[in-house]
């Protein structure tokens, strides 16, 4: 007989994307920062002399880290040149959109004054209440605030990887507590936060509070209307994570793509998502030597595109010094892609997957709500000529560089559904964006 679908107490509450306002604009952003900044900035990856082969915000997981000596470290952490308004304002120049901003790693140091614990910004010689200051600084630059958190903590106590005792349970209901207690301390003390970005929710104990999980997460969005949450935070009755046992998405967008990029439309799934990527390999948190390759702005705006070309978003990760000053290579990404967007971010904002067959000169996107596709150019042929080949039922009405409206680009019908487009001869060094004007036909 036909297996019939599970039915999930826990699972997914919607098939589908939000349809909601809030959610159209976290679907527009196209490009966005996150930030790990924490007491892991001032080891930068690194140990009397030794380097830390792993991201550097994990480093009080690290073998060679002598008992306490990261628990104490907050001591030290007195960031004197740090500046939210700056850091905004960079933000602002590169032109993302929004913010996801640590104020919980897994080391469990909270970058705001948290009643909750001792282990906070308020006890270290910093004093000030870093995440309020980025939330109100960016808010202020008309940048979404996203607050990371991470569920693991290794400094509390009553933390668990797997609930085996009934100790283990005793102590992880107290944890489970602290943490719904924390996340509606966040939520009041910064109402201009869009959502919440969770992680460290892959170990047994969280997986096996399916039920709590999706509780929490209900109450959350009670407290804030419009509040996104993404897929990485709960857990089905089974212990699924991400889709439910009916293959469902749990959460308001796919929280699955760090460091990774999707390949074809198909691979999303019909889902909202985001790419969260790294500028050195791997490694989150301020790493004092970036070993290996770290990418170019090009390759940086290039993520972009595709990301966006798929109906993503993309979001870079910064990884500011212990003093609050970012790393020069970090101001200059954001300054050379902000020259981009600047110029560019038609292609990027309020722009959607086009549906249109993919050509090797880029990337195809779409204006929200409007007859118009982007040709985003990082391959020009030594011929000049780009093979263009819409959806079925659509025409090209109109070609033009961005940049020259007035210009129409000649288009060269190849055959029933595809053309040419012939570049004026010029130097191509930068990425550049073609308008196509599209009508109904064919
Ligand atoms: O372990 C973390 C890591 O340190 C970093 O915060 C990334 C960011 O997406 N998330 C976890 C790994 O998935």
């Amino acid at each position: 007989s036909a297996q019939q679908p599970k039915v999930l107490q826990h699972g997914a509450h919607r098939v589908g994307k939000r349809t909601d306002v809030e959610m159209a604009t976290w679907r527009g952003y196209g490009m966005g920062q996150f930030i790990h900044w924490g007491v892991y900035s001032l080891f930068g990856g690194e140990l009397n002399g030794n380097y830390y082969n792993g991201a550097a915000e994990w480093i009080r997981s690290w073998k060679d880290m002598p008992n306490g000596v990261y628990d104490s470290a907050y001591k030290q952490f007195n960031p004197s040149s740090f500046d939210a308004t700056q850091w905004a304002k960079m933000a602002k120049q590169m032109g993302v959109r929004y913010v996801t901003f640590t104020t919980k790693h897994h080391d469990g140091f909270c970058l705001w004054p948290s009643k909750y614990t001792d282990y906070t910004i308020a006890n270290s010689p910093c004093k000030k209440d870093i995440v309020k200051q980025v939330v109100d600084a960016y808010t202020k630059e008309g940048i979404d605030v996203y607050l990371y958190f991470s569920i693991m903590d290794w400094h509390n106590p009553d933390w668990r990887y797997d609930l085996k005792t009934k100790e283990d349970s005793v102590a992880f209901e107290r944890f489970k507590l602290f943490t719904k207690k924390q996340l509606t301390e966040l939520l009041q003390q910064y109402p201009q936060t869009k959502g919440l970005w969770f992680d460290g929710t892959w170990d047994n104990s969280w997986k096996k509070s399916g039920a709590f999980t999706d509780t929490l997460e209900q109450y959350l969005k009670t407290l804030h209307p419009g509040l996104i949450i993404g897929s990485r935070f709960r857990a089905d009755e089974f212990g699924n994570r991400h889709v439910d046992a009916t293959g469902v998405l749990m959460g308001d967008y796919e929280q699955g793509w760090e460091r990774k990029i999707p390949k074809t439309y198909a691979d999303v799934h019909g889902n909202d998502w985001d790419c969260v990527m790294t500028i050195p390999e791997n490694g989150w948190g301020y790493q004092k030597k970036w070993l290996g390759h770290w990418k170019t702005t090009n390759e940086i705006l290039e993520m972009t595109a595709q990301c966006v070309s798929l109906g993503g978003n993309f979001v870079l990760n910064f990884g500011p010094k212990p003093d609050g000053t970012f790393r020069p290579e970090e101001v200059e990404i954001a300054k050379e892609a902000g020259e981009w967007m600047k110029i560019n971010n038609a292609a990027i904002y309020n722009c959607e997957y086009a549906g249109w067959e993919k050509q090797d000169w880029g990337y195809y996107t779409k204006k929200t709500n409007e007859n118009k596709v982007y040709m985003i150019v990082f391959n020009v042929p030594v011929s000049r000529s780009l093979k263009v080949k819409p959806s079925k039922n659509t025409l090209v009405d109109k070609a033009y560089l961005l940049t020259a409206p007035g210009k129409t680009l000649s288009l060269e019908k190849l055959d029933y559904d595809a053309s040419f487009i012939q570049l004026p001869s010029a130097q191509y060094k930068q990425p550049f964006v073609i308008v196509l004007e599209t009508k109904e036909g064919g």
